[in-house]
């Protein structure tokens, strides 16, 4: 729950939950044989965070109308958002990693909020995410409504001009109870960010346009979990949260590299990659136990 100090030991809970969502995520891209690996695996952690501790939500009653609402505006990362709700229950472990974008299922390649129970709206074109984040927003707060409103979006997509637009309107409208993450794994399509457009200083940027912004390691869930409870608590600014983040983030041949941006794993490279993540898992156990 937002603003519950967190212990350790939920802590190695939620790293070995982060682990099952990247091991998810690889079975998933295997069986799709389409689909984007970097940008999910490194979000897996903030997704964890969220999903299983930040957001005030109920799994088993995905319209409950008090719930607090995650936007995905980055839509192409979204094997990170079913294997989250997946693995919360939204709906089955085994439908994620059998079904994703497969023709006549619900889990499509982008996120489509009238067909998949937990996914609160319809992104793929880059750039709308934060516009939709901020009606909702705006909406709870007309209505009188506590809740929390989350946007994670991407840093190649601070290149869309539409994103500066929705930056200025929440400033101005002093929407507190918006908290947008940004994915700043430096990567996007194809290449670094910084060679292909640069964008910092991304801080500064935000902050002139009234924000207030968190800088953290976007894969220490501990800092994440921290972000969000010290969002939370800043009155009359919208909170940005650049999370830094390793792209491809525990399968060594994926990180760092901006050509598994879309790209699936095949069969070897996804057995080479499960190995890597079940020794990972085993010593987060073993660390725990
Ligand atoms: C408006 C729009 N333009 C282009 C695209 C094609 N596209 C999909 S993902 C992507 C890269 C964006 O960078 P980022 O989201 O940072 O990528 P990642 O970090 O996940 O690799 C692009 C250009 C799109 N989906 N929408
Ligand atoms: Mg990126």
């Amino acid at each position: 729950m937002i603003g519950e100090d967190i212990h350790e030991k939920k802590i190695k809970k939620l790293e070995k939950i982060a682990n099952q969502i990247r091991e998810d995520i690889i079975v998933a891209l295997l069986n799709a044989k389409s689909g984007h690996s970097a940008g999910p695996l490194g979000m897996a952690d903030v997704f964890t965070a969220l999903y299983f501790h930040v957001l005030n939500i109920r799994p088993k009653q995905p319209k409950w109308e008090d719930r607090d609402r995650l936007t995905l505006s980055c839509g192409h990362i979204n094997p990170v958002l079913y294997a989250a709700l997946a693995n919360a229950g939204y709906f089955s472990r085994d439908e994620f990693r059998k079904t994703l974008r497969r023709f006549g299922t619900r889990l499509h390649g982008h996120p489509h909020n009238l067909v998949t129970p937990g996914v609160e709206n319809s992104s793929g074109p880059l750039g709308q995410g934060l516009s939709q984040a901020i009606g909702m927003a705006l909406a709870a707060k007309m209505d009188g409504k506590k809740r929390q409103i989350y946007c994670i979006m991407s840093d190649g997509e601070q290149q869309e001009g539409q994103i500066w637009e929705a930056v200025m309107f929440a400033g101005k409208n002093r929407l507190d109870n918006l908290t947008a993450i940004m994915d700043r794994n430096s990567i996007q399509i194809d290449g670094f960010t910084e060679d292909v457009m640069p964008l910092e200083p991304l801080r500064a940027k935000y902050e002139a346009f009234n924000w207030h912004v968190i800088e953290i390691d976007g894969n220490n869930i501990r800092q994440v979990v921290e972000a969000c409870n010290q969002a939370y608590g800043i009155y009359e600014r919208p909170v940005l949260i650049i999370a830094h983040t390793v792209p491809g983030k525990g399968v060594d041949f994926m990180e760092q590299d901006y050509k598994w941006h879309g790209n699936p794993p095949n069969k070897d490279q996804a057995g080479e990659a499960l190995k890597q993540l079940r020794t990972l898992g085993g010593k987060i156990k073993s660390e725990h136990e």
